[in-house]
Parts: C-alpha cells; structure tokens; sequence
C-alpha cells in the first residue's frame, strides 16, 4: 500500500472560497451514498479524511484536498438525495455551475456510480457538466463487493450506454477489498498530467 499525503485545503460554499491553487484538479461528483468520501479516503489510505457516511445529502460544501502536494481532489455534495426538493437542486447548481465553467486547473471528472444501481437523470446532467468543460470523465464504480462479477459486467455496460462512457474508463472499486484503487490511480495521474 502507497503512502499519500492529504489534507483538507478549504471547504467553500461559494467562489471567493474557493482554494488559490495552480495545481492540477480533479471532481470527485456523484449521487448521495455512491460512494464519493469512502473512495477518497480508500485512493489516500485515510480513514476519515473525507466525511465518509455521514447523514446523505448533509455535505453541501465543495471540499478541497490536496494529495502528495501535487493534486488536488474536490469532493461534491452528493446529489438527488431529494430529487423533489427544488431547494436543494437550486443550491447545487449554484455551487457547481461556475466550479465547471471557471475553474481553469479542472482536468477532469471522477463519477462515482453504486455499481448495483442504474445512472439516473442526476448523473447524466453531471456527464453534461464534464463534456460542457471538456474535461477527462472516469467512473468510478463502486460497491462491487456487493454484487458478482457478471452483474457488475452487465451493469457497467447499461450505465456506460446510458451516459454515453466508454467501458474504458470504467473502474470496478471495492472499499472492502480495495479492488481498483490502483488502477484508478493511474487513470488519475494520466488526466492530471494532461495539457489542457
Ligand atoms: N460494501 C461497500 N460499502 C461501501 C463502499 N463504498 C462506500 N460504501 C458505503 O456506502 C455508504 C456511503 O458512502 P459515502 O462514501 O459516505 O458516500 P458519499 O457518496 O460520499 O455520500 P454523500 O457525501 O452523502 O454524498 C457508507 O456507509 C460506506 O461505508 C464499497 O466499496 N463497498
Ligand atoms: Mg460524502
């Protein structure tokens, strides 16, 4: 197991919070419960450096970390816990928005998908936040302790259909077996190193 340096930057509800930083970012973003805090602390072999199954929908700050002092990952609210509260959407967004659209070191995007679950509307609007940034897009997938290998297989093709990923830039992860970190680390380094 690798050695890595995290810490927590800043946690910014708006802009002017946002972390002065030239170097490379990566989003971590996906629905409340995927998985996102547990697969931050599982990359850094931290146990709680990001809130890891806190209250779903509780986190409505951006949380900047900073790894081995060369990357650093910005951990999203959750999304869609109430996907009828308007508030809440509202808020997201307004959170999101200009972190897409201004955020000039943002290199690419982790979603990270339950793998037991299909990608909703909420993931496929995330999708579009990437491709509108042209930046990198991985997924993450998540939870595959919970599930068998042929499920995981024929789940991971729906989803990349759905959203429109190639099977590629799927990683199978598992907290519980640490299945994928390591892969998602190269991937990782790769789009962080990429020219912009
Ligand atoms: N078995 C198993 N459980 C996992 C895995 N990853 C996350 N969990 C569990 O799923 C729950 C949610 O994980 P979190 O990391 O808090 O999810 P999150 O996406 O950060 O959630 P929000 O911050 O609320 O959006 C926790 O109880 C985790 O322990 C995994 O790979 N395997
Ligand atoms: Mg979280």
């Amino acid at each position: 197991m690798q050695y890595h340096e995290a810490k927590l930057l800043a946690s910014a509800a708006e802009r002017n919070q946002w972390p002065d930083s030239t170097l490379p970012e990566l989003i971590f973003a996906g629905r409340s419960n995927a998985g996102k805090s547990t697969l931050i602390n599982g990359l850094v072999n931290r146990k709680n450096l990001a809130f890891a199954g806190k209250t779903p929908g509780k986190t409505r700050l951006l949380n900047f970390f900073t790894v081995d002092g060369r990357i650093v990952f910005t951990d999203a609210p959750g999304y869609g816990y109430a996907t009828s509260d308007k508030a809440s959407a509202v808020q997201f967004s307004r959170l999101i928005d200009p972190y897409f659209r201004e955020r000039k070191q943002l290199k690419g995007m982790v979603i990270v998908l339950d793998a037991r679950r299909k990608p909703n509307e909420d993931d496929i609007a995330m999708v579009e936040y990437a491709r509108a940034a042209k930046i990198g897009i991985l997924a993450a997938f998540t939870k595959t302790d919970k599930l068998s290998r042929s499920a995981m297989i024929q789940n991971r093709n729906a989803a990349a259909d759905i959203l429109g990923i190639n099977r590629n830039a799927f990683v199978p992860c598992s907290s519980v077996s640490r299945q994928g970190y390591e892969e998602l680390w190269e991937k990782i380094n790769q789009l962080a190193q990429q020219d912009l």
